[in-house]
């Protein structure tokens, strides 16, 4: 055990089930994915079973899986507080059906309990007021946290970040330690606003997201993402870098100044190993296409480091032959293992995107939350059965698709003992 190590601490991935109102308004501006698919027919079917066999992929390889539950949709709020009629733009009839909570990455940040100051595991929902359907998220994703995370010896679960400073969660946030167990240095990197796209990141709303969670500010970094990456379709920070223990897997284009990036989070964390990508080897395009850093980086039971990445990777010439010159390179990336979650990806949600890491004991989360073979058929069952098996754009808002998805999901939290979230 390294020095200040906390014992029974391990990383879990809490991947976002995909819920059964997943469909393509293209709602994301500056996401080039989601602008793209706008109107495409949808598979929500697909899409969620695609989502379980990742989890199924990871526990299988010896790794902690947790699962977080898709909010109810459509919203009856959003659309009785914006007064949506049959004249409204379809965009905000839309925003209330989005199945979004899926991209767990963007539901809170999480500082574990070695890196905070009264020793537990904090987490703050992300306000994501930037985009309206995104917007509706934290309050029904806290409320879900407080119960997945509701043992308060261990865990604090905060209020967003008032707006107007956006904050998008764990996307932004990047954290390294020589183990889980042991404290870390919590880097958070954000956008300036100003470019074509919005900067969804606000730089208070992460040195708040600090303060709340008790952080040491010698050991919290913050890092200026590069405007040509939001330019380029970058929307949060993990489309184009993530981090895994000592290991900081990125594009050489990611952040404003990466001289400086480097030698900042080096002056707090000694150990720190840059594996860049330059933008000769893999285009800021090319990796923003394929996702190549939306990629879980994740420690093997056995040490060694894997990344997964979404199957265009390995569809890509540029990306798959820089992965093997990677590998002929001998450096911390030992294994690359392609996942088809092509229907999230349409929506700009790759692997990272679907998983919210928290280093807790897992014997003190709720158990209901997290997976085991058994209950990953009982979920596969429910969605085999009960999921739509595709959307059309102008289903979105018919009263008999609100009832199969408002069924869908209840049958999940049903067979979940999870009826308090309906
Ligand atoms: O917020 N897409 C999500 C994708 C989130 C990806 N998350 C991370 N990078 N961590 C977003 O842009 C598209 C929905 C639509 O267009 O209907 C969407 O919300």
């Amino acid at each position: 055990m390294e020095r200040g190590e906390m014992s029974g601490l391990a990383e879990i991935n809490f991947d976002g089930i995909v819920g059964p109102s997943h469909n393509y308004a293209g709602l994301s501006l500056g996401n080039v994915a989601s602008a793209s698919h706008k109107g495409d027919t949808s598979y929500p079917r697909a899409a969620a079973l695609q989502g379980v066999a990742k989890m199924r992929g990871n526990m299988q390889r010896g790794l902690a899986q947790g699962f977080l539950l898709p909010l109810r949709r459509p919203n009856n709020d959003l659309l009785r507080a914006l007064a949506v009629d049959e004249f409204t733009d379809r965009a905000l009839l839309a925003a209330a059906w989005s199945a979004s909570s899926m991209w767990t990455a963007n539901a809170a940040t999480v500082s574990p309990a070695p890196d905070t100051a009264d020793g537990r595991c904090h987490l703050t929902p992300a306000n994501l007021v930037t985009m309206l359907h995104r917007g509706q998220e934290w309050r029904d994703t806290q409320a879900q946290l407080k119960i997945a995370f509701g043992d308060e010896q261990h865990f604090e679960v905060h209020d967003a970040v008032p707006p107007s400073f956006g904050d998008e969660g764990a996307a932004n946030h990047m954290r390294f330690c020589e183990g889980h167990g042991s404290p870390g240095v919590e880097v958070f990197v954000y956008g300036r606003p100003g470019g074509r796209f919005p900067a969804r990141q606000h730089e208070q709303a992460s040195r708040a997201v600090a303060r709340l969670h008790g952080l040491d500010p010698a050991r919290c970094v913050f890092i200026e993402q590069n405007p040509a990456a939001i330019e380029a379709g970058a929307f949060h920070n993990d489309v184009v870098a993530v981090a895994n223990e000592t290991v900081l897997f990125t594009h050489e284009r990611a952040f404003a100044d990466r001289e400086d990036a480097y030698e900042a989070i080096l002056a707090v964390f000694p150990k720190l190993q840059v594996v860049e990508v330059p933008d000769s080897a893999v285009s800021l395009e090319e990796a923003i296409r394929t996702y190549l850093f939306n990629a879980q980086l994740l420690t093997l039971p056995n040490g060694e480091m894997a990344l997964i990445v979404p199957s265009e990777c390995r569809e890509s010439a540029s990306v798959w032959q820089w992965c093997e010159h990677m590998f002929a390179s001998d450096g911390p990336i030992r294994q690359v293992i392609p996942v088809d979650v092509r229907q999230s990806m349409a929506n700009g949600g790759g692997p990272a995107c679907l998983r919210l890491r928290v280093v807790a004991d897992p014997a003190t989360v709720d158990p209901r939350f997290l997976l085991d073979e058994a209950k990953a058929d009982r979920i596969e069952t429910v969605i085999a059965q009960m999921w739509p098996e595709r959307i059309e754009p102008q289903d979105v808002g018919s009263a008999n698709l609100a009832k199969t998805v408002i069924e869908a999901r209840e049958a999940l939290l049903s067979v979940l003992s999870l009826d308090e979230l309906a």
